[in-house]
């Protein structure tokens, strides 16, 4: 049964909200996600300077559905939660599953030096794929100095297409930020080398380990690796980068080749493959039991939050963990996390990025999802990485 309606409003677009198939053995345990409180949230984000802003709740067969605003600026066509759109990092997730499902196959040792599957890449043989899965590699995240004009930066490799080695070599002409092991610090790089252990150990492309491991066998529709494509294919929210200065117009970004990141952040896909993916990653059906605790075993990396190999986690004000990955590729920011056992996973999109408001408000449809009414985070204030980076206006704690 599928129930759908469009509700009025003050913002700009519609609101949509609709409830699908709700089995009888379908009670959620923990709180009710509270869908009236994220749809609140998405229009919060309109008001903070997103075009549109759409979220979907996966509940053990109990889809909900919210979406506000509109996918494209020009034509005014609302924003629809089947949209598909840029993923940015969550991408290293997928990256990560890749890998540890070659650790499974006896491919791989978590615990070796890169240099041994890829001979001289990197300068150091302490450096293991572990440390790269974890961002404790040391290795300078070379996208800090390609996005610190943010507009300039993106304009500049909008077109390019990198080769995996020429990404790295950026990296390595600066400093690494602390010995192997010894640190946390993100970096993009990391997931680049990894993306370089996927087709050195394959001898396929990572699209087509991507599409063999995960993509086909959970049936994901919309996930697509079109890498140096630079179109989203098929029905899509538009992304709009915010620019530097207050008060300029916004930039539409959503033809990219994303070369930039490839294996670290250029996947698309939508909220419903997004919520399938988590589910089965968190619910043990991508890797074994043993690699899943791998990807699970947790350090710090900021206040409230951990990261495993390419999975973070999120502190909940509820005292609710949540588990996936948030990702900021120009004109999209996206929050895909889900309950530990799987059961429950929100994936939630705005259509802009560089927008440090935006990005906490987001942020919030965390709680609503799996808080549910009962509790309420602080208002507006994200723990963001490398904010600097991504939006030069966000405070951290
Ligand atoms: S940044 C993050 C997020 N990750 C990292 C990765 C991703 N995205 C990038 O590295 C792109 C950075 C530039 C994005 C751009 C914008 O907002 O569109 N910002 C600027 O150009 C700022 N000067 C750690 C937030 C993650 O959550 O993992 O995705």
């Amino acid at each position: 049964m599928t129930s759908a309606g469009v509700l009025g409003g003050t913002l700009a677009g519609a609101v949509l909200l609709s409830l699908v198939a709700t089995p009888v053995h379908a009670a959620p345990r923990g709180p009710d996600a509270d869908l009236a409180g994220v749809r609140s949230v998405l229009r919060s984000a309109l008001r903070d300077g997103a075009p549109g802003a759409m979220a979907r709740i996966d509940d053990r067969g109990t889809v909900l559905r919210a979406a506000v605003g509109v996918a494209d600026r020009t034509t005014g066509r609302a924003m629809d939660d089947a949209d598909r759109f840029r993923i940015g990092s969550v991408t290293k997730i997928f990256t990560s599953v890749v890998l540890l499902q070659l650790v499974d196959e006896k491919k791989l040792k978590l615990d070796a030096p890169v240099d041994r599957y890829l001979p001289g890449l990197l300068p150091d043989d302490r450096i293991t794929v572990r440390h790269v899965l974890g961002h404790r590699s040391g290795l300078y995240d070379y996208t800090n100095d390609m996005f610190a004009q943010s507009v300039p930066g993106f304009e500049a490799v909008r077109k390019k297409v990198f080769t995996p080695t020429e990404l790295v070599n950026r990296s390595l002409r600066r400093p690494r930020t602390s010995a192997p092991g010894a640190a946390y610090s993100y970096s993009n790089t990391n997931f680049v080398v990894a993306g370089m252990l996927i087709e050195k150990l394959t001898g396929n492309p990572v699209r087509t380990e991507y599409q063999n491991r995960i993509i086909e066998p959970l049936k994901l529709r919309d996930t697509l690796y079109v890498h140096p494509g630079m179109k989203i294919p098929g029905a899509h929210a538009r992304g709009y980068l915010t620019q530097d200065r207050s008060g300029a117009p916004l930039v539409d970004a959503t033809e990219q080749t994303v070369s930039w990141a490839q294996s670290a952040g250029a996947l698309i896909s939508s909220t419903r493959d997004l919520n399938t993916f988590l589910s089965a990653l968190l619910g043990g059906r991508l890797t074994s039991a043993a690699q899943l605790a791998q990807m699970e075993r947790w350090l710090p990396s900021g206040t409230g939050q951990a990261y495993g190999l390419g999975l973070r986690r999120r502190d909940l004000s509820c005292g609710v963990s949540v588990y996936g990955h948030t990702g900021a590729v120009q004109g999209f920011y996206t929050y895909a996390f889900a309950s530990k056992d799987g059961k429950r996973a929100l994936a939630a999109v705005a259509n802009t990025s560089n927008n440090g408001t935006v990005l906490n408000t987001m942020l919030r449809t965390l709680d609503s999802a799996f808080c549910g009414k009962a509790t309420r985070a602080p208002r507006g204030r994200a723990t963001v990485e490398r904010h600097e980076d991504v939006a030069p206006a966000l405070s951290l704690d």
